[in-house]
């Protein structure tokens, strides 16, 4: 049960430009919001942690074909365009770690960043990984959380490729399987059988969705329920002097 490794999830760059409508749209870039939605509310609800990558690029890059690069230009700081799809989960619990702000083509979300540091901070020994676009930031942030040491399982259902040659998408689910992921629909998984090993260990006696339901909690949220419990302890006081007095 608590043999379970520490997991964190990573939804790479689920951006506008990367969607429909998008400069550099992936053909049914959307469709992976939904399973991973789902899969950032399970994790959040268990205090797992949560990672957002974006593509995070200066106007001015040779990561874009207007000064050398492969790419129209897509997802520069602060537009629209750079901006996670809306209907993403957003929480103040998930961490967004910032790629690509350079000249080169920093395709994963461990290049030039502190990802794989904060990983590690947390305990982190397996990562979830979906998002776009499979055949270059999902299939790089696979691998080099493999070469980071972590174990990877690769959300073949949660992603979707550019394909800028045919059959680049189903190339890429072979290398990140060749390179040690494990490739799975998130549907196998049975993300609700997880249990949590602090819980694990009080479980005796307390309901789980409680503490589950806390966990869930923005701070303020939190921070309310504890002055309404201060209020009530203040109010018995009062009744108790008025009694006993
Ligand atoms: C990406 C092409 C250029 C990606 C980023 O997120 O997969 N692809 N920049
Ligand atoms: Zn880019």
């Amino acid at each position: 049960m608590s043999s379970q490794s520490k997991r964190a999830l990573i939804v790479v760059d689920v951006q506008n430009d990367f969607c429909p409508g998008g400069s550099l749209a992936v053909a049914r870039g959307d469709e992976v919001i939904e399973p991973l939605n789902k899969l950032i509310q399970e994790f959040l609800e268990r205090g797992e942690p949560v990672f957002k990558t974006r593509d995070w690029h200066p106007s001015q890059t040779k990561h874009f074909a207007d000064f050398g690069g492969a790419w129209p230009v897509h997802c520069v700081q602060n537009t629209k365009g750079a901006e996670f799809h809306r209907a993403l989960l957003d929480d103040l619990h998930i961490r967004v770690i910032s790629k690509g702000l350079g000249d080169e083509d920093s395709y994963s979300g461990f290049d030039g960043t502190d990802l794989a540091l904060q990983l590690r901070r947390l305990g982190v020994e397996e990562v979830w990984v979906g998002g776009l676009a499979t055949d270059y930031c999902v299939k790089n942030t696979v691998l080099d959380a493999l070469k980071e040491g972590f174990r990877v399982k690769a959300l073949a259902d949660a992603m979707r490729p550019v394909e800028l040659k045919s059959g680049d998408g189903a190339r890429a689910l072979n290398e990140m399987r060749d390179a040690g992921a494990e490739v799975v629909d998130h549907t196998q998984l049975r993300t609700q059988d997880y249990v949590d090993p602090v819980i694990e260990a009080y479980k005796d006696g307390i309901d789980l969705t409680l503490i589950r339901r806390n966990l869930a909690l923005s701070v303020d949220e939190r921070f309310e329920q504890l002055m309404s419990l201060q209020q009530l302890a203040e109010e018995l006081r009062a009744a108790g002097k008025r009694v006993s007095g």
